[in-house]
């Protein structure tokens, strides 16, 4: 398998590269500027190790010489599994000093997610840490390697069988390569499909300057001390402004292990933590336990919260609860990303999702007929512009149905927008759920229900959950045998997906209710059980 690519039609190159939106930046560029002009700077810390600027550019270049000495070359990908620890950031940096495409994984994945990005990615290697949240990685490598025996994998810790990390920068090779800007920098998950996650190929420049811009929004600079709470390969962690924003800006970076108060407070009080985005759920949790905390929260700032819908009455209380600046943010791995200002009035900042980083971001809210709605009113979002992709890893007939013939990608977000030009988010057209910023994909977690022999049909649907926003149902007919709930909620999480897939609730049925448009649709069908659930559990 070639390079993955991701093109933009050539006035398009012009006009962004004209406007300096694109520059001849490459991601590890961040670091190594730094590292040269101030070495001695702390990047990083996690709960066991400091790396300063110098130290974290020489490692990524050791890891870059060693992934060359084991035969990678420039344009290889490799799936990286690590949790919020210092090596997330020696591994992906040291995989694109040697032009090495990461394909970023969740520590919440399991072996299908897994075996599906190496297979849709051709990964040569995959890179884990030894263990995290009692859960051990290793074991997870050798179910994969079973399927890929060439597969090399590296290991954060102890690896038993496989590379250790020391290893691997231990057999540098003493040269590595400089990525093209206008070239892939690695493959970012989607959060949006219904069925399993498509692969997004983000470029050095048109991620870069989103970067850039949101360290510029968010007021970052060389005192920012940026805390990682969520998953740091999730895109908002990662780049909204996230920890590149923050090594552009030569902050520091704090890594916590859970976005939970008992390990993010003492981290904020630790480090003198200014800025840390979250999700709703998380925010909701802050905000109520803040004010007994013993823990001082003084130095932090801005609250971030994105990924979900934050409802107005919890978005109201984080302000006064945690004495910082709420600053939402909506945006998506694709690219767009929106952001309330700072210093925006406070019923746009509680009321609204914010407006696009750029002048140049394209933004249209149309019907179902694609025709653009009047002002104020709801439709779908789609969006073109210098930082969101035209095309995802995946076949055509897959991009066609995920871009315009223009170029514009379907968001599948239902939003509106207000006089002020403010976006406000209402729901999906799209049948993805969305469990506090964990997007379920309800088409696989339909496969994998039907694949047990007991079930004659299942269909996944939201239900609103006052923590979540949303959680899952899955509502099943039954073949003849019988079937608990607890058991396929097992049968589930023991195919070897992400726990957040599990259905929350299984409900049975002898028979789907009709929808007026024949068994046919089952975006139909989902629809009216949505409903009919939402109608018996208002939260
Ligand atoms: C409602 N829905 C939201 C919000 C995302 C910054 C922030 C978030 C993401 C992200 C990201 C929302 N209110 N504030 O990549 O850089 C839902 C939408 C969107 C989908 C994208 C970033 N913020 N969403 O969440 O790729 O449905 O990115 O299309 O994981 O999350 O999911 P994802």
């Amino acid at each position: 398998m070639t390079r993955p690519l991701q093109r933009w039609p050539d006035r398009f190159v012009s006009r962004y590269s004209d406007a300096g939106y694109w520059t001849d930046e490459t991601i590890p560029d961040l670091i190594g500027r730094w590292a040269q002009s101030a070495p001695d700077r702390v990047a990083v810390r996690d709960a066991s190790a400091t790396l300063s600027y110098g130290q974290l550019a020489e490692r990524a270049d050791a890891f870059a010489g060693g992934l060359l000495s084991r035969g990678l070359v420039a344009g290889d990908r490799v799936v990286l599994q690590l949790p919020n620890i210092a090596e997330f950031f020696v591994a992906m940096f040291g995989c694109m000093r040697a032009d090495v495409l990461p394909v970023f994984c969740l520590p919440a994945h399991r072996e299908q997610e897994v075996l599906d990005f190496v297979e849709a990615s051709g990964a040569r290697a995959y890179a884990i840490a030894e263990r995290h949240a009692g859960f051990d990685y290793r074991t997870l490598a050798r179910t994969v390697r079973a399927r890929y025996p060439e597969l090399d994998v590296f290991v954060a810790g102890d690896a038993e069988e496989f590379t250790s990390f020391t290893a691997l920068e231990a057999a540098d090779v003493g040269h590595r390569h400089r990525a093209n800007p206008a070239d892939v920098a690695f493959l970012q998950l989607s959060g949006g499909s219904t069925g399993r996650s498509k692969l997004i190929p983000r470029t050095h420049r048109d991620y870069l300057y989103s970067v850039r811009e949101s360290a510029r929004i968010c007021r970052l600079s060389e005192s920012t001390v940026y805390l990682g709470a969520l998953p740091v390969a999730h895109n908002f962690p990662m780049s909204s402004p996230g920890f590149l924003g923050t090594f552009y800006a030569g902050g520091a970076v704090t890594l916590a292990s859970a976005p939970s108060p008992d390990v993010a407070f003492p981290l904020i009080e630790r480090d003198r933590v200014t800025i840390c985005g979250v999700v709703p759920p998380i925010a909701i949790l802050w905000a109520r336990t803040a004010p007994d905390t013993p823990h001082d929260l003084s130095s932090l700032e801005v609250l971030q919260v994105g990924g979900a819908r934050f409802a107005p009455e919890a978005a109201r209380r984080v302000e006064p609860a945690l004495g910082v600046t709420l600053q939402q943010v909506y945006g998506m791995a694709e690219g767009l990303v929106n952001y309330t200002r700072l210093d925006d009035p406070e019923p746009v900042r509680v009321l609204t999702q914010g407006r696009p980083i750029s002048e140049a971001d394209e933004l249209r809210i149309v019907d179902l007929d694609g025709r653009e709605v009047a002002p104020g009113e709801r439709g779908q979002l789609l969006t073109r512009g210098p930082y969101t992709i035209r095309a995802y890893l995946a076949d055509e007939a897959t991009n066609s149905r995920a871009f315009t013939s223009d170029g514009f990608y379907r968001t599948g977000d239902l939003v509106s927008r207000t006089d002020e030009g403010n976006l406000v988010v209402h729901g999906r057209i799209t049948d993805a759920i969305n469990r506090g910023g964990e997007k379920v994909p309800v088409e696989e977690v339909e496969n994998h229900l039907m694949a047990h022999p007991a079930v004659h049909d299942a269909v996944v649907v939201p239900v609103p959950d006052p923590l979540l926003g949303e959680k899952s149902c899955a509502v099943v007919i039954r073949g003849s045998d019988e079937v608990t709930p607890l058991a396929l909620r097992r049968w589930v999480r023991e195919r070897g997906v992400a726990s957040f897939k599990v259905p929350d609730r299984v409900a049975f049925v002898d028979a789907y209710p009709e929808t007026g448009v024949g068994k046919v649709s089952r975006s139909e069908l989902r629809r009216v059980l949505r409903e009919q659930l939402a109608e018996e559990v208002r939260p």
